[in-house]
């Protein structure tokens, strides 16, 4: 079983994607971060950035004593290798998939999410930050809609990669970016859409929470953290 420490945002999206895929049985622990429950004790034991999604296998695979896990990428990478799910095995299709995978973590996520603060959230529009992080998501959207001009997935067959960015391409609007611009990215992006997986695992997130993470008081917790 695993215990899936979860809010209903983009990095949380993806292991729930991955867990409806591949059908793993799973459990859901919510962790409001609009209420600094990231900060609780039982959560930051398994999570030390105060981040979500973090995972707990209480069943492992070397019968050992459960494992937790944080890092969206690092998770998707272990339920992978646990389930021999949408990772290739092979060296050269497993280092296509953790590449873009880590192009997802390194780039696409991080970026969208200063997107996100910048445009939405930030209490005086800065534009030279807007700016910055409206074209290197735009930038991005373009390295991906190039990598999907010739293939129907990021790297081979449907796989992690695909599932770490799927999410962060949901907002686009909200990112100031116009899909129709990138039609290789589009296709691919509405077909994912439709996956069945992909669609239940959007639904049990509604039945987690349909509130925006930053409302005005969940700004005391988001945003102005420093060192504990
Ligand atoms: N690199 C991390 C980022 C996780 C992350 O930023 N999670 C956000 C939600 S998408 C969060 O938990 N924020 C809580 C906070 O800012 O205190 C991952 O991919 O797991």
């Amino acid at each position: 079983m695993i215990e899936l420490s979860y809010w209903t945002t983009p990095n949380g999206h993806k292991v729930t994607i991955f867990l409806e895929e591949s059908e793993t049985p799973y459990k859901i622990i919510p962790i409001n971060i609009s209420k600094g429950e990231q900060f609780g004790e039982a959560f930051l034991k398994i999570a030390p950035n105060n981040r979500i999604p973090a995972i707990l296998d209480t069943a492992p695979a070397d019968g050992g004593a459960p494992i937790s896990v944080f890092e969206s990428g690092a998770i998707l990478q272990y339920l992978a290798e646990k389930t021999g799910k949408f990772l290739p095995s092979d060296v050269r299709g497993r280092f296509d998939a953790l590449q873009w995978l880590y192009w997802q973590m390194g780039g696409l996520g991080p970026m969208a999410g200063q997107n996100h603060h910048f445009v939405q959230y930030a209490p005086e529009k800065i534009e030279y930050a807007m700016n910055r992080y409206i074209n290197e998501t735009n930038r991005l959207y373009g390295v991906l809609n190039k990598r999907l001009a010739d293939r129907a997935f990021v790297a081979g067959d449907y796989s992690i990669a695909d599932m770490a960015a799927y999410p962060w391409i949901v907002p686009y609007e909200r990112q100031k970016q116009n899909i129709d611009d990138f039609p290789h990215l589009k296709r691919w992006f509405l077909e994912i859409k439709e996956r069945p997986a992909v669609v239940r695992a959007y639904e049990v997130a509604k039945q987690i929470n349909e509130q925006p993470t930053v409302s005005q008081d969940a700004r005391t917790h988001l945003f102005g953290q420093v060192a504990r």
